[in-house]
Parts: structure tokens; sequence; C-alpha cells
């Protein structure tokens, strides 16, 4: 009987051994499916679908969600496992808990994942967990960006006075950061007090709605955070519609045509630009090196980002880091 057991095993470890091996020099079927339809998201695509074109590889881009979470997520990743043709799955999981059951299932099914913007878990792939299996993340320091982002609030706003944050979901690791890490910078003004934080579910309307009720209840807010584009648009807009244009001033994260033209008109004041199309080239390029040359992948991957200002916003350099789509 022992020895039955023993033959299993070898029998098991020598096929997966040579499933893996098989796996490597072959040029990867590559699938890109986007956690939301938005400038930033498509910028990630737009690097996918150009280094693939430079390394030859297949792509099978999904339809690009209307609505920010599970729900609308996981039907689609759930789709895009089942066609059978495909090696690895590059996505944004948008929940850092909800989506680690899913994924799991579909990289048990002999799919690799590499999760771009967000993680699950806690974003540590290094170290065996429940949640570790992904080839790597690669995606902004967001809690560093959430750091220097109140830190320049602060000068801007005299280091004093009340200030609000609009952010989008509780359990999205990318914005989840960007608040953690601006309290953390703000804990060290003492003169400055953070009076809400609110979370408008990825609806640029709703952000609005937010930030208007969050000016009638602290008249006296002088600063505001806005963690995504949808926050940091709808922020600025409720700012303007209060005829407070200038005397609140709006901190805001992704680079879109309309933040920066926003920022140009004073209606922000400071724009935090991510890397997205980087994020798309650098996760081709790994699943490439993965597959084709058996390098082993680093877990975690980070692209830098870029602050607009009015002083910098039309400097020719600048502007390669504006979401063109
Ligand atoms: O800010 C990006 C992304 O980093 C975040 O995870 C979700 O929102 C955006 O896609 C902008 O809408």
């Amino acid at each position: 009987k022992k020895f039955l057991v023993l033959l299993l095993v070898c029998v098991l470890g020598v096929s997966l051994l040579s499933a893996a091996a098989l796996a490597q020099g072959k040029k990867p079927k590559i699938a890109w499916c986007p956690a939301i339809s938005d400038p930033f998201y498509y910028m990630i695509g737009k690097g996918i679908e150009d280094k693939c074109k430079e390394l030859g590889l297949e792509l099978f881009v999904a339809e690009y969600p209307k609505a920010w979470g599970p729900e609308v997520q996981v039907p689609i990743l759930e789709a895009v496992a089942a066609r059978g043709d495909i090696d690895v799955i590059i996505t944004g999981p948008t929940s850092k808990e909800a989506l680690i059951a899913p994924l799991k299932r579909i990289y048990d099914s002999g799919i690799e994942i590499i999760t771009v913007d967000t993680y699950i878990g806690d974003g540590d792939y290094s170290k065996p967990s429940e949640y570790s299996f992904p080839l790597t993340f690669i995606g902004t320091d967001n809690f560093q960006g959430g750091v220097e982002i109140a830190h320049r609030l602060a000068e801007m706003i005299g280091k004093k006075g009340k200030v609000f944050v609009e952010t989008t979901n509780p359990d999205v690791s990318s914005v989840v950061e960007r608040v953690e890490g601006f309290k953390k910078g703000i804990s060290e003004y003492p003169d400055i007090e953070l009076v809400g934080v609110e979370y408008c579910l990825d609806i640029q309307e709703k952000a609005q709605q937010q930030v208007a009720a969050a000016l009638q209840a602290n008249p006296d807010i002088v600063g505001i955070f806005g963690t995504n584009l949808y926050s940091a648009q709808g922020a600025y807009q409720a700012v303007v519609n209060a005829g407070l244009k200038g005397a609140v001033k709006i901190a805001s994260w992704d680079a879109t045509e309309d933040l920066i033209k926003a920022l140009r008109e004073g209606k922000v004041d400071l724009v935090l630009a991510q890397k997205p199309y980087e994020m798309g080239t650098l996760a081709v390029e790994w699943a490439y090196k993965y597959f084709v040359e058996g390098q082993e992948v680093p877990k975690r991957i980070v692209p830098g980002f870029f602050f607009f200002t009015r002083e910098n916003v039309d400097d020719p350099e600048a502007q390669q880091y504006i979401y063109k789509v």
C-alpha cells in the first residue's frame, strides 16, 4: 500500500514538473480584464496592447465594466477563464477580500494571474498565504502617494484648518492605502483636522453630492483630497458649484485630461499622475520573461508617480504623464 502511494506521488510530481517545463518556451496568450471603464484603465490597456504587439503575443481584451465591484468583475473573469485558450490573466482586483477565492479557482484551473493597480489580501505575494498565488503585483506605492499629498495639501492651506477626503470603496487596496497614507501625513500637523472620509463607490455624481453635503456641514473646510479620478472630479465640481473655487484647495489623484484642465483653470490645485501605461507594458514583459525565458518574476513591481502643479503643467516633459486615450 505504501509503495502504491509513493508511486502515485512520484507520477503526480513528474507530471506537474513536466507541465511547468512545457509552459516554458511557449509564448503565452494574454487576457486583459480591466476593473472599470475609465481613462486610467484604458491607459493600462494601451500599454498591454503595444507590448503584446512588440513581442508578438496574442491578446484577448475583455469588456471594460461600467461599474466597480466583484458582482460585475467576477463573471467577466470566469467567462474569460472558460475560453480555455488563456495562459495569463492581467487584472485589477476590485476588492482585497472578495476576489481571493474567484481568482484562486481560476489559478487552480491552470491560468497565471498578474494583478495590476490593486492587489488581493495584503498584497504581499512573497510569503505563502491563501492569496500569494499571483505571479506579481504591479502598482503605484499608494500609501507613499497619500503621505506626499498630505504634506503638499498642508503647505497649500498654511498647515491649519479642516480637511476632508472623498474616496471610492473601503475594501479596494489602492484607495485604502491612499487614505491611510494621507491620514499618516496629516497627523503630523496639530492644527489640521480631518473632518470626514466619504465613499462614492467610484460614482462621480455621488462624490459630488457627498462633497456638497460635507461643505454644508462644515463650511470652513479648506482642503479636500479626492483619492481617484471620479472622486476628485466630483469634488472639484461641488466646490465650484458652492462658489468656493480657489478658497478650498483640492489635491487630486489621476491625471485625466479633465483634471489637468481643471488644474489650469484653478479648480484643482494638485494632480498626482500614476504610470498606467508602464503598468501595462511591465505586466506583459514579465509574463513573457516567465513563460518564454523561464525567469523568476519579482513579486512586487512599483512604477513611480509624478505631481502636476500649476507651475509645471505646461512643461513639455510633463505632458507624457497625462492619461491621453
Ligand atoms: O485611481 C485609479 C486606480 O488606481 C484605482 O484603483 C481606481 O480608480 C482609478 O482607476 C481611477 O478611476
